[in-house]
């Protein structure tokens, strides 16, 4: 990718023409000011080099259903070799990497609007809130040409629970922040693309952009029966992001091929049954969502929580893909800053300001701490000892709560656990919902 001088480069583009192996240079480089994200100006998007020649999205079928396919990519002649822009993303610390056309993904935006007709996306707003924005990236980048998708690792080998205290587990993504990790590598790729005078803009993890379907075009890996993306011999446990660019890098040229085979794993391994089909997720029942949703958490899900606190890990612990990865050690060194476990009986005791200092990487709706003390009372009715002082005393503080929506969680765990005395007293509580759980169905710890 670097610049060629005039004469050299001219003749290089002579050479092409007859040859097309190297990619064609700019005579200089463009020098654009840097535009931020947002809606395109009126008057449309500015052409897409390369566009014209690619390929619209094709479906094709297996035998687990329809997975929209990379589109193939045009003849190389207008496009930019992308080897040095890639490898710029591997040494600054990508695990994978790889170059998707910037096309809208018009299977995915159908897909997004048909799940949140049927209500798959519960009140999800996310890259569901504008399904035509989150599916094409010349909504985020005006005159986006390709884009250079990255994976991180996020892996990492297993310490053990906190000894005499009830605790809660973490979902891996959420040990640490590593989509900073990610933001940062991806933004060492948009700074070498900006040097060599393109535009681009990073998008992880953001309403812009679906972010798996990506990492599909890009060639990064296949949609697994959980609906995650899979690196071949690498399994699931990544993120991933993009840069969006108007430079026009030569995109992959196939998909990664389905992996997941008959296996059907994930699909009965989840605790709630919220994959209804293959690649598909009911975000009514995914534990996933329902610890980042609004309101009380369903009783219906509740005992499945178990003692989960943020995020849900079941349908990758199954997967072999994963299995076979960690054989290889694919993971990465712990890290001082990883917080697998949360002392449940301790964030009970916290105090609002510190629970957000603390947890507020996390997505919690409405930034409101009341929600982590939601998680936190069913996780410690499903794993609290109730012969514990201290188990009992938590659930009691929670009861008096000025928060209706705290106590009622409160008096579901005191049920659960069998505290009578608490479960007694919610009997007076001024607010119907914490009366309303006297009513609900729970199955005893101890039965
Ligand atoms: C909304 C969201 C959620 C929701 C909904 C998840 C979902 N499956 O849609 C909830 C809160 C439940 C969630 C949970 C998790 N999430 Co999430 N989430 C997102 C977010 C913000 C948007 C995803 C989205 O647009 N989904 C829309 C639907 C339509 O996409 P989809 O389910 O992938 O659908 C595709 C497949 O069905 C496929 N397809 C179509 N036909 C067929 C047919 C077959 C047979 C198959 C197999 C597939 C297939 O095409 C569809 C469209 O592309 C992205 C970040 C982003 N900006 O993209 C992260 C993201 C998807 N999440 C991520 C992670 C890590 C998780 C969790 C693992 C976290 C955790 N441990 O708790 C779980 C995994 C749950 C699961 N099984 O999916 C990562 C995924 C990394 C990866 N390797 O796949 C992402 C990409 C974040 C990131 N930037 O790294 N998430
Ligand atoms: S994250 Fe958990 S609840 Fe959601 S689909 Fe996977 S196993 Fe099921
Ligand atoms: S558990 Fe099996 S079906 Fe599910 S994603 Fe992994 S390999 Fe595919």
């Amino acid at each position: 990718m670097r610049r060629l001088h005039p004469p050299a480069h001219l003749h290089v583009r002579r050479l092409r023409r007859h040859v097309h192996l190297l990619p064609v240079r700019r005579r200089g480089p463009r020098r654009r000011r840097h535009r931020a994200p947002g809606p395109p100006p009126a008057g449309g998007r500015g052409a897409r080099p390369g566009a014209a020649a690619r390929s619209p999205l094709r479906l094709t079928s297996c035998d687990h259903g329809s997975v929209p396919q990379a589109p193939v990519a045009p003849p190389p002649h207008d496009l930019l070799d992308p080897e040095p822009v890639l490898d710029v993303g591997r040494r600054a610390g990508l695990s994978a990497v790889g170059v998707a056309p910037a096309e809208p993904f018009d299977a995915t935006r159908r897909i997004l609007e048909e799940r949140r007709a049927a209500g798959l996306s519960s009140d999800m707003q996310f890259t569901y809130r504008n399904p035509a924005r989150s599916t094409d990236p010349g909504r985020t980048l005006e005159g986006a040409a390709a884009l250079v998708v990255g994976a991180l690792a996020y892996r990492r080998p297993d310490p053990e629970p906190p000894a005499g205290t009830p605790a809660a587990r973490v979902a891996r993504y959420a040990w640490t922040d590593d989509y900073a990790r990610l933001r940062a590598a991806l933004e060492v790729v948009a700074e070498h693309l900006r040097a060599e005078g393109w535009r681009a803009v990073v998008v992880a993890d953001q309403n812009a952009l679906v972010d798996r379907e990506a990492a599909h075009r890009a060639g990064i890996g296949w949609y697994g029966k959980s609906s995650n993306l899979l690196l071949p011999g690498a399994g699931s446990w990544f993120v991933l992001g993009s840069v969006v660019t108007d430079a026009p890098l030569r995109p992959a040229e196939a998909p990664v091929a389905d992996g997941c085979g008959s296996c059907t794993r994930c699909i009965d391994a989840c605790p709630t049954g919220a994959i209804v089909a293959p690649g598909v997720v009911d975000a009514r029942r995914c534990l996933a969502w329902l610890v980042q949703s609004p309101g009380a958490l369903p009783h219906d899900h509740r005992e499945a929580l178990g003692d989960r606190i943020y995020g849900c890990d079941d349908c990758q612990e199954v997967c072999p893909p994963n299995h076979r990865a960690d054989r290889l050690d694919v993971r990465r060194a712990p890290g001082s800053g990883d917080e697998p476990w949360v002392d449940l009986l301790e964030l009970l005791a916290t105090d609002d300001a510190t629970l957000l200092a603390r947890h507020g990487r996390w997505y919690v709706p409405r930034r409101d701490p009341r929600y982590l003390r939601r998680n936190a009372l069913v996780a410690l009715g499903n794993v609290g000892d109730p012969a514990d002082p201290r188990v009992a005393q938590a659930v009691e503080d929670a009861a008096h709560h000025d928060d209706p929506m705290v106590r009622a969680h409160a008096v579901w765990a005191a049920r659960r656990l069998g505290l009578h005395h608490v479960v007694r007293a919610a009997s007076a509580d001024p607010a119907p919902e914490v009366r309303d759980e006297l009513t609900v169905p729970v199955t005893p710890r101890s039965a």
